[in-house]
């Protein structure tokens, strides 16, 4: 730990931690929140080091939105199989068949995906933007579950792709009946990852940022989670008056747990492993980002 901290001050560096990371590296954190949050403090940071603790597409997302800062992951098989069930071939051939529609990434998508679309989404923000685009046909890629939650909330034609996130999409109608009967008391709030049935059923739909929010704000005392487990100790660390439960034992991301502080240790040493997006890729991707961001006011 001492090691750690000696070289993150040498290096001048700032550790970023999703939400869903394990609790010891939430911990050596100098700011938790979600891909977006993250990038955005990436961009506005002094320090010329930034260990981002997530998975691929987030710090890919940290190196486009701070292109004069050196990004390093911790360990590079921290991948998002959500992420890797679209290419760019699947988008151009999306768009070609519906030449239309304006293409839309979910924030889970590699930059060579984002580059190919019109505007990005983030769980935070997703049904603003897309209510915000003029196009009234709108493809969606690559989660299938929060295409078809959208599709249910504006009046836009939504063309889905049928990935899923394997921890949220295995979250069943029962799982909610259980935690309604075990926990009577409780805001049920769920991630738009899951499957529309499951959200249906739940109190609230938001990402992990408004669920933190959430559990701050609201006078409740007793929540069920339905979202991946690491979330769980930042809600409780938060808020120790109150209780968290997660929803189902399936909400667990492995990629998510690659991270590790020896890692860190490493990355920090070595300044590798590093994540770049080639400038070709970088320009078209960044503007999909800025889209977003001028649509959202973030
Ligand atoms: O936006 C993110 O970081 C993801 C993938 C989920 C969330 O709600 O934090």
């Amino acid at each position: 730990m001492d090691e750690l901290q000696t070289l993150k001050a040498r290096r001048r560096a700032v550790i970023l931690a999703h939400n869903y990371q394990p609790p010891e590296i939430q911990d050596v954190a100098d700011h938790l929140g979600d891909s977006l949050d993250l990038s955005l403090r990436a961009s506005r940071t002094d320090a010329g080091v930034i260990v981002f603790c997530g998975v691929h597409f987030m710090a890919e997302t940290a190196a486009l939105l701070a292109p004069d800062k050196v990004v390093l992951l911790p360990d590079l098989r921290a991948g998002c199989p959500l992420a890797d069930t679209v290419t760019v071939a699947d988008v151009r051939a999306l768009r070609a068949m519906h030449p239309r529609a304006a293409v839309v990434a979910y924030i889970n998508t590699s930059a060579a995906v984002k580059a190919e679309s019109d505007v990005c989404v983030t769980s935070a923000n997703a049904l603003r933007v897309v209510s915000a685009l003029p196009e009234e046909e709108v493809i969606f890629v690559p989660d299938g579950n929060l295409g078809r939650y959208l599709a249910s909330r504006t009046t836009k034609h939504l063309i889905t792709w049928d990935g899923t996130c394997r921890a949220h999409d295995e979250v069943r109608v029962d799982d909610v009946r259980t935690a309604r009967r075990e926990h009577p008391e409780a805001v049920i709030m769920v991630h738009p990852e899951v499957s529309p049935e499951v959200a249906a059923q739940a109190d609230l739909v938001l990402g992990t940022g408004g669920m933190v929010r959430q559990a701050r704000e609201r006078p409740e005392r007793e929540f069920v989670v339905g979202t991946e487990a690491g979330i769980i100790h930042r809600l409780q660390k938060e808020n120790p008056g109150k209780r968290f439960h997660l929803l189902s034992r399936s909400l667990w991301c492995p990629t998510m747990k690659y991270t590790t502080l020896a890692g860190i240790v490493s990355a920090l040493r070595d300044l590798a492993p590093r994540v770049e997006v080639p400038p070709e890729v970088a320009g078209l991707a960044r503007r999909a980002l800025d889209r977003m961001i001028e649509l959202t006011g973030d």
